[in-house]
C-alpha cells in the first residue's frame, strides 16, 4: 500500500558446536538468497577483524590469557562494535546471516561458572535475531568431521558442556524463534530445511516490525 514501510531484512543466526557446519550453511544460505533476488550478507562472531577481535583472537589462539569476565565482556563488545552496521543493513532491507551470536557468548562463559544473569547482561539491547537455527550434532560426530584445531575450547569435553548450556538457552528463547536442525546429515539436506525456515520468516509479519532488542 502507498506509504507502507519497506519490509526490512531478517536477522538469522546460526548456533551450534564447533564443526556442526555453521560456516558452510551461512555461506550457502547467503548465496541462495542472493540467487533468489533477496539481498543478504554474512556476518560472524567473534569478528576478528575488529579492534576487540584482535584481543579475542590472541585469547582463542592461546597467545594471551584473560580473566573469564574480561574475555566475556570483550566478546560482547565485539558484537556492539558491529551492532549498528547490522541494524542499518536490516533496515535497508538486507538480510543478515550470522555465524554465532550472544548465545555462544553465554554458553561458553556459563560453563566456566559465571552466572547466567551476569553473562546475559552485557548483550541486553543488541539487535535480536528473528530466527536462531541451532545445528544439532553430537560432540563425537563433530569431532569425526576432521577433528578440532588447537584453539581454546576445541576439546570434546568442553563441547559436551557447551551443548548442555545451549539446550538450556534454547528453552529460554521466545517460542518459535529457536529451531533445532539435525546437522549430522548432508550439506544439501540441512540446507534445504534452512532455506525453508528462512523463507517462512521472510514472508512473515515480523518483517513489517522493527528489529527487536535482545533479552528485553
Ligand atoms: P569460531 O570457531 O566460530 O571462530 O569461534 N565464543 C564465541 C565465545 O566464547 N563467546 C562468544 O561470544 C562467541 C561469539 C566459541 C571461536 C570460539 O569463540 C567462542 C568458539
Ligand atoms: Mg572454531
Amino acid at each position: 500500500a502507498a506509504g507502507a514501510r519497506q519490509r526490512r531484512g531478517a536477522f538469522i543466526v546460526f548456533e551450534g558446536l564447533d564443526r556442526s557446519g555453521k560456516s558452510t550453511q551461512v555461506a550457502r544460505l547467503v548465496q541462495q538468497l542472493n540467487e533468489r533476488g533477496v539481498k543478504a550478507v554474512a556476518a560472524r562472531f567473534p569478528d576478528r577483524t575488529l579492534t576487540t577481535g584482535k584481543m579475542i583472537d590472541s585469547y582463542l589462539s592461546q597467545k594471551a590469557d584473560l580473566d573469564d569476565r574480561a574475555i566475556h565482556l570483550l566478546f560482547s563488545a565485539n558484537r556492539w562494535e558491529r551492532a549498528n552496521q547490522i541494524l542499518e543493513d536490516l533496515n535497508r532491507g538486507t538480510t543478515v546471516v550470522c555465524d554465532r551470536y550472544a548465545f555462544s557468548g553465554i554458553a561458553f562463559s556459563a560453563i566456566k561458572g559465571l552466572s547466567w544473569s551476569w553473562c546475559r547482561a552485557p548483550d541486553i539491547g543488541l539487535p535480536a535475531p528473528d530466527l536462531v537455527l541451532f545445528l544439532r550434532i553430537s560432540p563425537s560426530a563433530a569431532q569425526s568431521r576432521g577433528g578440532f584445531g588447537d584453539e581454546r575450547y576445541e576439546k570434546t569435553e568442553v563441547q559436551q558442556r557447551v551443548k548442555g548450556a545451549f539446550k538450556r538457552l534454547g528453552e529460554s528463547v521466545e517460542e518459535g524463534k529457536w529451531v533445532e536442525l539435525e546437522a549430522d546429515r548432508g550439506v544439501d539436506e540441512v540446507g534445504q530445511e534452512v532455506l525453508r525456515r528462512v523463507e517462512e520468516v521472510l514472508q512473515g509479519a515480523g518483517m513489517d516490525k522493527e528489529v527487536g532488542k535482545l533479552w528485553t
